[in-house]
């Protein structure tokens, strides 16, 4: 499952979003869990909806994305220890920042300014590495000295990379490693290399813009950065959306100059960021989505489903959603030449509905 922390200054809204998203989707979670302050959300799927419009499945299972919200300053989580831990076991983090203008609560250092609010979170995001960093290294030069050992000589020189840019800071992901470095250093989960989705919390006024977050982000002088994202929603609105039904919500939207809701925007932004996409499976018992990574091979994409269907693996029948969406089976799909047989090797697209064939 992607797993997602929620960030930002304090106050700035991200337990209204951590609410707005574990409402609105909420898979029978009670609010017990929600008091533990991790939530998992269905991930709205329209293709999904419609697939199983089509073969009246016993059980349609949504992919899941699971958020965990935390309180305040990053460097005061450090100080009690536990909670950063969850944070460092995240993929991703959706860092809040406050752009709604609010008399009764000032904002942070008594001014709004979205890219201050960035770059001071970002300070705690490499600190935070910066120790870890130091004291690694501590150990190593000494280690080294001691013994010769070829793993810790390879560490040496990548953490010693590391520790230069945290020290201009520069977060982590923008420094360019070898896939081999990347290995190296993932098992100290740095929270810097982690992607970040920037979630700008927009004013009543600034709504409709929710869905121009781009434009916005430009607007407010943030600048594109690798391997970050920018995405926007109005937490007041979303809010009293979460609320409403479905027939009222579309009103309540369209009365605002919003489309849909941010939970469908957010997740996407998620998935873009992430570089994660969504193939389905289809049948009488089950309509599943499944998350994978883009570039996933179809043996790899069988391997998500079941061990057993991997190391079975025949042949994926691939049928793209557009086409079942017309044609309204698999039969139909064939006879209209728009099922393929693939191999192991057949790197799996969006959207795409897959049939393993396999033994055993
Ligand atoms: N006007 C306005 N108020 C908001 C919006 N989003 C959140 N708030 C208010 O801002 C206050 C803080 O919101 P929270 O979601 O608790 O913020 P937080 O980041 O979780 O705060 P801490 O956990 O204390 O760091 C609450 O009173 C919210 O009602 C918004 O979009 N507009
Ligand atoms: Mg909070």
């Amino acid at each position: 499952m992607l797993r997602i922390g929620i960030v930002g200054l304090s106050q700035v809204g991200k337990t209204t979003l951590f609410q707005i998203l574990t409402r609105a989707h909420g898979s029978g979670l009670g609010s017990g869990r929600v008091e533990a302050h991790v939530g998992v959300v269905r991930v709205p799927d329209a293709r999904l909806d419609r697939l199983a419009e089509i073969y009246q499945p016993k059980k349609t299972v949504h992919a899941t994305v699971e958020y965990v919200d935390t309180a305040g300053s990053i460097i005061e989580l450090a100080r009690k220890g536990v909670e950063t831990q969850s944070l460092r076991e995240m993929d991703a983090l959706a860092h809040v920042v406050r752009a709604f203008e609010d008399d009764a609560l000032p904002p942070p250092d008594g001014c709004l300014n979205p890219q201050r609010d960035i770059e001071n979170v970002e300070l705690e995001l490499i600190l935070s590495d910066l120790s870890i960093v130091e004291k690694r290294l501590e150990r190593l030069e000494k280690d080294v000295k001691k013994q010769k050992n070829p793993a810790l000589e390879k560490e040496l020189p990548v953490l010693t990379v590391c520790k230069g840019a945290l020290e201009k800071q520069q977060p982590l992901r923008e420094v360019t490693l070898t896939p081999e470095e990347e290995r190296l250093v993932r098992g100290f989960t740095f929270l810097s290399l982690k992607p970040a989705l920037y979630v700008l919390n927009l004013g009543e006024r600034d709504a409709a813009r929710a869905d121009a977050a781009e434009q916005f982000a430009a607007e407010a002088g943030l600048k594109q950065r690798p391997r970050t994202a920018v995405s926007a929603i109005c937490g007041k609105v979303e809010a009293e959306l979460a609320e409403l039904g479905d027939a009222d919500a579309a009103e309540f939207l369209s009365s605002y100059g919003l489309k849909e809701s941010a939970v469908a925007r957010l997740i996407r932004a998620s998935y873009r960021l992430l570089g994660l996409i969504s193939f389905f499976t289809v049948g009488e018992d089950e309509c599943r989505a499944w998350t994978i990574r883009a570039g996933t091979t179809a043996l790899d994409a069988a391997g998500e489903i079941h061990s057993d269907i991997q190391r079975g693996f025949i042949r994926a029948e691939v049928v793209k959603f557009d086409d079942l969406n017309v044609a309204g089976s698999f039969a139909e799909a064939r006879t209209r030449a728009q099922l393929r047989l693939e191999g192991k090797e057949y790197v799996v697209h969006d959207g795409e509905v897959v049939h393993f064939r396999h033994s055993g």
